[in-house]
């Protein structure tokens, strides 16, 4: 008897239906996001990150040209197993040699490459309008700027975006989830708070009227609790995001588990959304004391929200996305570990006896709930993984990283 065949078993004793887990995981689509491969830094700009976003590290081989990290996209796409979908941000435009067209004048054809690039792989595409990293962001703010014209700029950015999300969603017949992010906010107490709400409320309404059909264009809105160098407030707040999204038809709020104060959980907050919204989105990062994004791991709180989704049966309500940016370690193994833990954790959310625990929950068994809920801990995941992988044509979790350490001396090192 093989390990995988001796760990089915062990399921099998628990009612769960390794074969089925594994079926359901490969066909759910989890966006890699593109600015991992090259420390947010996109094509149309030579300034620093703005935003107060931060990136730390300075490992060799950081993909410069679109080329370059399109080939370390599929480098790391070759070490994942699972479905994926491809989250471009704005500024990735790639232009043809002398051309250029600022963020309110961005069209479809400036991503026809990325087009290509995902068709050719089967992805979707999910779309980030860049409201940072440029000479538009005007004393730290866009969308909320009291500056009508500055407003004016960004509102174009918005509204391009949302043509160009339409435009992914019929090319690769897949919807198009767009998300709506500022760093917009003050390092110090501010005189006035609602008032840069309100012209934030006013800016996204005004993208959102931009004509699209709702079917193809997803579009979000992501909170944040404070920014490096915008510590004191920020516009798009928790309670300003979900509040918008919960009165605009078709707008999702999106929740990024690195935007909260350190003891809450986002994997609470799911179940929690879907007793309203009919989808949700996630950005799936890993917070260490602030909104490090960190590599996402096989942790606690990733096994968490992965778990909540399952058995609120939300695989199809929930639009995850990566987003995190390490750019201390190789870039290609980043990518390729926060996408496989995640996988992970979904694999063992699909791997967890639900019923019968809820069953435990229900009758108030909370001695033997916790008893078998830490049993389920230790079940044998590592082979089901492995055989998961084997199965996708993807290295193991042994074999991987000789596959990354080729790539880095035979392509990252030579650059
Ligand atoms: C920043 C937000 C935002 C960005 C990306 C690059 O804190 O999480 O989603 O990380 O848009
Ligand atoms: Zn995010």
């Amino acid at each position: 008897m093989t390990r995988f065949e001796s760990a089915k078993e062990i399921y099998d004793s628990w009612g769960v239906d390794v074969e089925a887990a594994m079926e359901k995981l490969a066909g759910i689509p989890v966006s890699l996001h593109c600015w991992q491969g090259d420390d947010v830094t996109g094509f149309d700009h030579d300034g620093p990150l703005t935003g107060g976003i931060q990136t730390t590290g300075n490992y060799p081989g950081k993909a410069k040209t679109p080329e370059q990290l399109m080939q370390d996209m599929d480098q790391a796409l070759s070490l994942m197993p699972g479905k994926k979908k491809l989250n471009l941000h704005a500024s990735y435009a790639v232009f043809e040699p002398g051309e250029f067209a600022d963020r309110d004048r961005l069209e479809p054809k400036h991503y026809r490459k990325w087009v290509d690039f995902a068709r050719e792989r089967g992805m979707g595409i999910d779309f980030n309008p860049t409201f940072f990293s440029h000479p538009k962001v005007k004393d730290g703010l866009t969308l909320s700027s009291p500056d009508r014209e500055i407003r004016d700029f960004w509102i174009n950015h918005g509204k391009a975006c949302i043509r160009i999300a339409q435009y992914f969603a019929e090319e690769t017949g897949v919807p198009c989830v767009m998300n709506i992010w500022t760093g917009d906010g003050f390092k110090d107490i501010p005189a006035d708070r609602m008032g840069p709400r309100m012209r934030y409320r006013d800016s996204i309404e005004q993208i959102l009227s931009e004509p699209f059909d709702r079917s193809k264009v997803k579009p979000c809105v992501e909170s944040k609790v404070f920014g490096i160098g915008v510590e004191a407030y920020t516009t798009g707040s928790a309670e300003f995001t979900l509040s918008f999204a919960a009165t605009h038809e078709g707008c999702l709020p999106l929740m990024d588990n690195g935007h909260y104060h350190p003891t809450e959980t986002v994997s609470d907050k799911i179940p929690a959304l879907l007793c309203f919204f009919p989808e949700i989105a996630l950005h799936i990062t890993r917070p260490i004391r602030w909104d490090s994004d960190h590599v996402v791991l096989f942790d606690d709180e990733t096994r968490e929200m992965a778990k909540e989704i399952v058995r609120c049966d939300g695989l199809e309500r929930v639009y995850m996305a990566l987003d995190y940016f390490d750019a201390s370690i190789n870039r290609i193994s980043a990518w390729a570990m926060g996408f496989r833990s995640w996988q992970k954790a979904l694999l063992a959310a699909l791997c967890t006896p639900d019923e019968r625990l809820k069953r435990l929950q229900d009758e108030a068994g909370f001695t033997r709930l916790m008893v078998e809920q830490e049993a389920v801990k230790l079940l044998p995941l590592g082979d089901i993984w492995e055989e998961y992988c084997k199965r996708q044509g993807i290295p193991g979790d042994r074999e991987f990283f000789a596959e990354v350490k080729e790539y880095e001396d035979e392509v990252l090192l030579k650059r």
